[in-house]
């Protein structure tokens, strides 16, 4: 939930307000909140303060504001998407070796997931809870391709992804394909969300190989997915379970600031 909607209700300790700031710290913090929320777009804090009437001096009435921004561009951003526009593609020898890894903690501790017993679940707005074995994904249809990555941390990376077309998949499960969002829980704790266009783009892909080979641990095996017109972060890796729904679903970082749409 963004805390837009729980500050009503609950406090967040770990949110400093501007009471204990004093006015170059403030600023600071105003700053990165700038640089995250506005990175991509072209509105200054200044002209958001204009446009909401704002004097903005209180961190807990800026946090309200720039998260309320955030959300209205992901509307503005979810509408300027192009279902049809390809990301870039590239060739085998484009591809990056060794390949980054990322994730919130560090390479030693992905989660080892065992293979036989693994068994994907899908719940929400779908007609078959069916939960799919990995053999059963690779009765699907598979299809591959070479892309980049691009992390928001600073650093991108062209690697090659093969798996199931994921609104192959999403037909496959009688998937309400008019609902809002497609959510990602992950064996890690990891969990991040999807526009249903994005979802049924046809570079959108439920990935099983890395390479021509079995995706390794540190890049989500058993299952990730593949999202070549989305930032890094939006690429879940270690999935456990697939839901369909019209709530906001969140994730692990657009909770935490990062744009929730995200888009290339
Ligand atoms: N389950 C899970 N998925 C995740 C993450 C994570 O920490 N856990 N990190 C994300 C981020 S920020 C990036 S850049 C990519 C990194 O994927 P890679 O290790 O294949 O490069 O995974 C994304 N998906
Ligand atoms: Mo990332």
């Amino acid at each position: 939930m963004p805390p837009s909607r729980a500050a009503a209700s609950q406090p967040r300790p770990r949110r400093r307000v501007a009471a204990g700031l004093d006015a170059k710290d403030h600023r600071t913090g105003l700053r990165n909140l700038e640089r995250r929320l506005f990175l991509r777009s072209s509105l200054s804090l200044g002209a958001v303060a204009l446009l909401s009437g704002c004097n903005l001096q209180d961190g807990d009435t800026v946090d309200k504001v720039l998260w309320a921004m955030s959300r209205w561009n992901d509307r503005v951003q979810a509408w300027l998407f192009d279902p049809a526009r390809l990301a870039p593609t590239y060739t085998a020898a484009d591809i990056t070796n060794p390949f980054p890894f990322n994730a919130f903690y560090p390479i030693d501790d992905v989660p080892d997931v065992d293979p036989s017993d693994f068994r994907l679940q899908v719940s929400g707005r779908v007609e078959s809870k069916r939960p799919w074995s990995l053999a059963d994904l690779r009765t699907l249809p598979q299809t591959s391709q070479i892309t980049r990555h691009v992390c928001i941390e600073g650093w991108s990376a062209i690697g090659e992804w093969g798996g199931v077309p994921f609104r192959t998949f999403l037909e496959r499960i009688g998937a309400d394909l008019t609902a809002r969002y497609v959510g990602f829980k992950c064996a890690d704790r990891y969990y991040t969300s999807l526009d249903m266009p994005t979802a049924l783009h046809p570079q959108t892909q439920l990935t099983l190989d890395f390479g021509r080979a079995v995706l390794p641990a540190e890049y989500g095996f058993p299952l990730k997915l593949r999202v070549p017109t989305k930032l890094g972060f939006k690429n879940p890796k270690y999935i456990a379970e697939i839901f369909v729904t019209n709530d906001y679903p969140g994730g692990y970082w657009e909770d935490q600031g990062y744009n929730w749409f995200s888009g290339l």
